[in-house]
């Protein structure tokens, strides 16, 4: 196929071989092309960068097209897709009146600085303008917390917690419907989580097996220091529960008690799913009525876990979904520094310093949310945003 400058990807002459997906094939071809003089391979993210560079592309679609190739489920692919139909991208839509509000603010602080001699004529005050920058502020604040999810890792992670050898990494396997973990008798078996795409291709999640979870009293000073990894296989666990949507809670004693004041591991949005694992033993004392009993040995209730937990995970996207902005690395880390540029103009207008530092903290944070934009393009950025790319794309 052979598309003419522009009309293409990259807005140069290009043309497209569709050949058998026989790899050997493939590689025989490619071999034949870069044997011309002048040919080579496309380095990673080149046509992109190409496309960029022939304005056919911008920063925010570049990152949606690097979203497009990482993502792996239906509907990261359609939040990917989204973000390339938009030209400005993913849901920074107020950098423009950010932008608009700066330039405005610091064109007050310039004719400030212009008629310095007549005091009371002054066009803005210092109080005034750190009011309106904090408006600013807060703007941004917003949309990073909306956004502090990235597209390539948005599906909802459902995480199996329990104390230790209480069944989490058998019932993992069985889920999974393969030993995927290590499962034995020995209390403190899992040392790392182990994550797994499962469910659905239209609604996947990530499943994590944790190591067991010790009750705080446990870690009273009469109790033996942990070893570094015992230690380190509760942070792990504490950290994978800190980010959980889904919380599977494992308890064999159905009595599902977390023992012990201090905050609850997981986010208080996240749904809880209580399990009573081994159910093929003696039955508890009391189970809770709403726990579903299971067990791995003959498989009782593990189709009726399988659509609780996904059903909680949908649930979990929907509350999620109108909070959330499909913002790139780059973009968050751009809007971290905004973030950081505003603040301290706000701070040098609060502090009553003279107008001209005033002035120029204002100029910084506008480069800064210039850069974000894409309106600025400092070789770095570029380097960074097309590096990502793993292949010619
Ligand atoms: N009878 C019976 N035994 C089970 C069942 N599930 C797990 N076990 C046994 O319980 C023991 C602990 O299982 P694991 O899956 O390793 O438990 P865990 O919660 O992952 O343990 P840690 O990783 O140490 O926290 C193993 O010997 C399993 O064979 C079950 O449904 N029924
Ligand atoms: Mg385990």
């Amino acid at each position: 196929l052979v598309y003419a400058a522009p009309r293409s990807f990259t807005g140069e002459d290009a043309c497209e071989l569709l050949v058998p997906g026989s790899p050997a094939l493939v590689e025989r071809l490619l071999g034949a092309i870069v044997a011309f003089p002048g040919v080579r391979p496309a380095q990673p993210g080149e046509f992109s960068a190409r496309a960029f560079l022939h304005g056919r592309l911008t920063l925010d679609q570049a990152d949606a097209t690097l979203a497009l190739i990482a993502a792996e489920s239906a509907a990261e692919l359609h939040a990917a897709r989204e973000a390339l139909a938009s030209p400005t991208g993913t849901g920074l839509e107020h950098t423009g009146a950010w932008a608009d509000e700066l330039v405005n603010i610091l064109a007050l602080v310039e004719a400030g600085i212009d008629f310095s001699d007549a005091e009371d004529a002054r066009p803005i005050a210092p109080a005034a303008a750190a009011a309106r920058l904090s408006v600013v502020a807060d703007g941004m604040d917003a949309t990073l917390r909306r956004g502090s999810r990235s597209v390539p890792d948005h599906r909802p992670l459902v995480v199996l917690f329990g104390r230790p050898s209480t069944g989490k990494s058998s019932l993992f396997n069985a889920l999974l419907g393969r030993a995927r973990a290590v499962a034995a008798p020995e209390a403190g078996t899992t040392r790392d989580v182990l994550r797994e795409p499962w469910g659905p291709r239209s609604a996947q999640v990530t499943l994590a097996d944790a190591p067991g979870v010790l009750p705080p009293s446990a870690a009273g000073p009469a109790v033996a220091a942990p070893s570094p990894a015992d230690a380190g296989a509760q942070a792990t666990a504490a950290h994978a529960l800190a980010r959980a949507d889904v919380v599977v809670w494992c308890d064999p004693t159905g009595r599902f008690d977390l023992s012990g004041p201090g905050p609850s591991p997981w986010p208080e949005s996240a749904q809880v799913v209580r399990v009573i694992t081994m159910a093929d033993r003696a039955p508890p004392a009391t189970p809770l009525p709403a726990a579903l009993r299971v067990s791995v040995v003959d498989g009782r209730n593990l189709a009726e876990l399988r659509r609780r937990v996904l059903e909680a995970a949908h649930a979990a996207a929907q509350s999620a979904q109108p909070h959330t902005l499909a913002l790139s690395p780059r973009q968050v880390s751009g809007l971290v520094a905004c973030r950081a540029a505003v603040d301290a103009a706000a701070a040098a207008a609060r502090e009553a310093r003279p107008d001209e530092v005033l002035a120029s903290e204002l100029r910084m944070a506008l480069d800064s949310l210039a850069v974000l934009r894409g309106h600025v393009s400092p070789d770095e950025v570029l380097g960074r945003v097309f590096a990502a790319f793993c292949i010619g794309k």
